[in-house]
């Protein structure tokens, strides 16, 4: 059978994987397994999460679950629960989390890949029953293997990823990713254990009417954004902000919209995180036909510089991203004229 046919709706991840990897004839199956461990370790995490307030009950007394273990915040979790898997699988020598100040050696120095991660991102709502995510790139290592990962490894720019996705635990689980080959999205069905392609091919709309920005923020907010909030209100868009960025995002990547986490007094660099939040979302928007800059800038251009740098975040719908840096520049224009 033809590899490069589309795959039909209700393919597992598995086969779908599979059937990619032999569209690329010098593949090793190394990405793929890859892919497939962080699969996994997003089924024990789901089940986690679908578990917390029931741990909060198990816990209540002494803070300690029904295996006699401390109770963890589920970040925490997360981490340890990607890490293993990373560890396990072999694939990748060196990751950087959010968790972590430093990079993490997985113990595996012939592993070919790098991994960067949020493991659970969306911090204010994990306790609170609302959607969060993972979210994660990968780079192919620069240094020979057969030893760690060093930080010419991990500060590649995003134009380098060879993959990049995103978990979004919601009223449904769904693992969203692209290796550069267009984005297709995936839903979990709990009681089978399996993910199944359900959204293929995702491409985003050209353009939409809900902008994403915490507008609680809008006295410390640059003066093109401000006026571009003006813009959205005055155009009667709607505003639609969970404060968890996957799930901001995905809404906008499938209904059409605009995320917007610029930079503000409190945070001069905006708040996201370049190498596994900016750079892993930027990618899949540009694979589904939108844009992602820093308001001047493209995402994946940004030559990073550490491993936890934030950059401000304008993604989604190509032309409200257009719309959002004309408005940038003319207020800019504006000031110099002034
Ligand atoms: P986190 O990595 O600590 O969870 O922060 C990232 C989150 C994003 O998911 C979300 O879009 C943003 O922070 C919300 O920030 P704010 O509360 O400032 O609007
Ligand atoms: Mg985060």
């Amino acid at each position: 059978m033809d590899s490069k046919l589309a795959l039909p709706v209700g393919t597992t991840l598995d086969r779908f994987i599979m059937r990619k990897e032999k569209d690329f004839p010098y593949a090793t199956g190394e990405l793929s397994q890859l892919l497939r461990d962080i699969a996994l370790a997003s089924k024990i995490v789901n089940r986690e999460i679908n578990r917390a307030g029931l741990l909060d009950i198990a816990g209540a007394y002494g803070n300690q679950n029904v295996q006699g273990e401390e109770q963890q915040k589920l970040d925490v979790i997360a981490n340890i629960r990607f890490i293993r898997a990373f560890r396990n699988g072999g694939e990748v020598c060196t990751i950087i989390s959010e968790e972590d100040e430093d990079i993490i050696q997985t113990g595996n120095p012939h592993g070919k890949y790098i991994v960067a991660m949020d493991p659970l991102d969306g911090s204010s709502n994990i306790d609170v029953n609302v959607s969060i995510g993972t979210i994660f790139s990968i780079y192919r290592r620069k240094t020979s293997q057969g030893c760690d990962g060093d930080l010419t490894d991990c500060l590649q720019r995003g134009v380098e990823q060879v993959a990049a996705g995103y978990v979004i635990y919601g009223s449904s689980t769904m693992l969203v990713y692209t290796t550069g080959n267009g984005v297709n999205g995936f839903t979990y069905e709990p009681s089978l254990g399996e993910y199944f392609l359900s959204h293929p091919d995702i491409k985003t709309p050209k353009t939409g009417k809900t902008y994403s920005i915490n507008e609680g923020s809008y006295n410390s907010f640059p003066q093109g954004i401000k006026d571009y909030v003006e813009y959205c209100k005055s155009n009667e868009y709607s505003a639609r902000y969970i404060g968890s960025l996957v799930a901001d995002f995905h809404r906008n990547l499938l209904k059409g919209g605009v995320y917007i986490y610029p930079s503000t007094l409190k945070a001069p660099n905006g708040k996201l995180r370049l190498m596994y939040e900016c750079n892993s979302l930027a990618f899949i928007i540009e694979q589904a036909g939108g844009k992602a800059t820093d308001g001047v800038n493209r995402i994946m251009e940004l030559e990073p510089t550490s491993l936890h740098q934030r950059c401000p975040l304008v993604i989604g719908s190509p032309e409200m991203v257009d719309k959002v840096t004309e408005m940038l520049k003319k207020s800019e224009a504006a000031l110099v004229q002034a």
